[in-house]
Parts: structure tokens; sequence; C-alpha cells
């Protein structure tokens, strides 16, 4: 079998996505990888169409690990967040080929099922604590037994994640949570006014008041989204005790992966961490070191299936749990390949999830199963996602970008 083809779709049903498509000269028989990067994903589409592709026509597409070396080392130059999201597009659509070619569903190549269904979350927010209590009821009357909760920081324009259960559709996460959409010039929407001294003093007060109109059985956590230094985000994880997090994710910045230790001797919180790390490499020191307790990469944007099991298989002596990225922003296929690894691992922990628009399901059929909390994986052959190509072409590539947050004094910060 050789690969004849390698097909890259940038299309916008609501935000934007990276597909790849790769043809065999078996009739008819081909695979469908994401390779979405939010706000970079012309230049994965060009990695992809320029540079890799070229490479991989006549090569086997059974021989999975070989080409992701391939790809990987063969190239020199390590991959940052583009490399590694274009790689993870082919991985996925060869571990779609592998398993269209066997009838099987990825999670059965994988070794099979470990479990029936992967408890899932999703993200509940609002301006004021009493939005982000409604949003939340609404998930949990939904099924949620684990949800995700933000709030706006006082003084701060346009807080991260405070768009309510809306954003759990697409049309509105791509504008509020993910990005700003439009088809004019660079337009980044600005946080400003962000000050973690307001952060800190309201998110324990969020807590308090959700668990007491909550109660204790439902799962509550909170995503940083690695905006504090490590004596702020030690602070924090110690104040959110009594309130027993699921976890508090990302509290610092990917770079500064020492700093976790400082975090961890103040604080019996849990802490999630893994959404801008690129490979395994980067997930080592908190993983050996016991810093984290789930570790939380895109499998999207580290190489795809490939080195998510490899990650997975690291942390599990170390009794760190998997919680893969599974926000609006990464597309159908990624979504799909997180469920299939999260239903064939033993030490799967959580999985995010975001219900995608209709327009998305129009041009990527195919999703894993949403059932009283829990997400399943696709039965059919392969991934179980698809691509339609003439729905996809009803929607064009449109500019967009991250937003960016700054200070009260106009420095830049992490969003
Ligand atoms: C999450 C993430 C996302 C990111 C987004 C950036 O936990 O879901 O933090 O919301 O901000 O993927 O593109
Ligand atoms: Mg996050």
């Amino acid at each position: 079998m050789k690969i004849t083809k390698v097909r890259v779709f940038v299309t916008c049903p609501t935000r934007n996505y990276v597909a790849v498509k790769i043809e065999t000269d078996e009739p008819g028989l081909y695979g469908v990888g994401d390779a979405t990067l939010n706000g970079r994903e012309l230049a994965v589409a060009s990695a992809l169409q320029d540079h890799i592709a070229p490479l991989l026509i006549g090569r086997d597409p059974d021989r999975i690990e070989d080409i992701w070396q391939y790809l990987f080392r063969g190239s020199y130059w390590r991959g940052g967040p583009i490399q590694m999201t274009a790689l993870a597009g082919i991985d996925l659509a060869l571990w779609d080929i592998k398993g269209k070619r066997a009838g099987l569903p990825v999670y059965s190549l994988l070794g099979g099922r470990t479990r029936d269904g992967a408890l899932a979350y999703s993200h509940a927010g609002g301006g004021e604590f009493s939005e982000v209590h409604e949003s939340a009821c609404a998930l949990r009357e939904r099924g949620f037994k684990v949800i995700r909760v933000q709030c706006a920081v006082p003084h701060a324009i346009g807080t991260y994640g405070v768009g309510g259960a809306a954003e759990a559709a697409s049309a509105t996460w791509g504008a509020g949570l993910g990005g700003s959409v439009g088809d004019g010039g660079p337009m980044p929407s600005v946080e400003a006014n962000w000050e973690p001294a307001n952060y800190l003093r309201v998110i324990p007060k969020m807590f308090d008041y959700l668990r007491q109109r909550m109660g204790d059985e439902i799962e509550l956590f909170h995503d940083v989204h690695e905006r504090l230094s490590p004596i702020q985000a030690a602070r924090l994880a110690k104040e959110l005790e009594p309130y027993r997090l699921f976890f508090l994710e990302d509290p610092l910045r990917p770079e500064h992966k020492e700093s976790f230790r400082l975090v961890r001797h103040h604080s019996t919180t849990p802490i999630a961490m893994g959404e801008l790390f690129h490979n395994k490499y980067e997930c080592l020191p908190l993983i050996t070191e016991q810093l984290i307790d789930y570790i939380r990469c895109d499998i999207g944007h580290i190489g795809g299936i490939t080195e998510a099991r490899k990650i997975a298989a690291i942390a599990e002596p170390y009794q760190v749990l998997t919680a893969w990225h599974g926000p609006g922003d990464v597309g159908p296929a990624t979504h799909a390949a997180n469920v299939h690894v999260d239903c064939a691992i033993p030490n799967f922990g959580v999985q995010e999830m975001v219900q995608f628009s209709e327009a998305v399901h129009e041009v990527f059929p195919g999703a894993p199963e949403f059932r009283d909390g829990y997400l399943f994986p696709s039965e059919k052959p392969g991934l179980g996602t698809d691509i339609n190509e003439a729905a996809a072409a009803k929607y064009p590539y449109q500019r967009s970008y991250l937003p960016t947050v700054r200070r009260a004094d106009g420095s830049v910060h992490d969003w």
C-alpha cells in the first residue's frame, strides 16, 4: 500500500480548522486528520502542503511510527507548535487509515477498551457569580459530573473564558473564547486591565459561592490559563483547598517547569498542566517528580496519537492521569482521537469537550457520542470522523487571532 496524495483543507465553519486527507492506492481507502492551530492555521497548512506532503508520496501508510520519526527527527530541526500540529494531522490520518484497513476502531488498535466511556467536562462561565452558577447548573442538567468554572476579573475587560454556556456552541466560542474571527486586517481582541491581585481576590470567592449553592458532589475546577507567578499560583492553590477542586489547570507558564515545585510544596490542590507542551520531553520533569496530577497535552499539538500514548505510558507508573486538551479550536478528528486514547489507556482521568455547531458537524461528519457525562468513541473503523469537501469549500478561511492580555499599565501579559 502506498500514499498517493496528501491534501490540506482550511475551512471556517464558525471558526478556522485545518484538515489533512491522506489518500492511498487502495481504491476508496483514505484517512482524515486535524491540524488546527488557533491563530496560525495558514502556517500549519503551508508546513503540510509545501514541505511535508511531497515527502510522503509513495510511502507505506501502515508504517506510522517510522513516518513519525522520519518527520520528527529526519527534518533535523525540532518541532514547535506549527511542526508538531502538522505532524499530528498526518499521524491522525494514518491511524484512521490503519483502522479502516483493519475494519477496527482506533481504540481497538491501541489495545482495546479499558473503560466504557470517558468522563467528560465542559465549561461554565459568566461575568457575575450568579451567571457562572446558572451556566454550571445547566451543564449539570445535561449530565456533566465535572465542570470547569471561570468568572470575570474585576476591572478587566474581556476575561478569558467567561462567555458562559453559550461558549459550548462554537459560534460564540469562536469570537468570545478562542479568538476573534473577521475578514479585515489584524484584529486581536484585547483583555486589558488584567491584574493578578484582582484575580486572586475573586476566584476563591467564586468557589465559595458555587460550593454553597451546588454542594459537594459535583466536581468543579478552574483554568488559570498560565497567568500567575509561582508564589501567586501557590497562594491560590492553597486558598482553594477548602473547595476541593478536581484540579487547578495550567497555573504557570509552560517555560517554567521547575516552578511547579513551589506550588506543590504549598498545597494539596491537584494540579493539571500541558496544553502548551509540544512533546513528551516537556512533560518529563513534571511527571517524574510527581509535580502534577493530570497531564493535559493537546493530542493535536504534540504529534498525535503516537506521542500521546507514549506520554500516557510514561505517566502511568507515576500515578499521573490524562486530561487531554479538547477545546473548540481543535477539530473533530482530534476530539475523536482523544476519546479513542481515553478508552484504551489505563490511566485516563477526564476529557475536555465542547459541543460543536451544526456547521462544524456538516463539514466534519462523525464524532464521539456524549451520554450522561461520558463520551463514547465511534465504533466505525478508524477514527470515525470524515470531511465533507463540498461543505468545507462553502466556508473559506477568515483571518483570526487569539486575544492579547495587557495589564493596567499597558504591558503584555499571558492571556
Ligand atoms: C482550554 C484552553 C483553551 C485555549 C485555546 C487557545 O483549556 O480549553 O485553555 O481555551 O485557550 O485552546 O486556542
Ligand atoms: Mg486551558
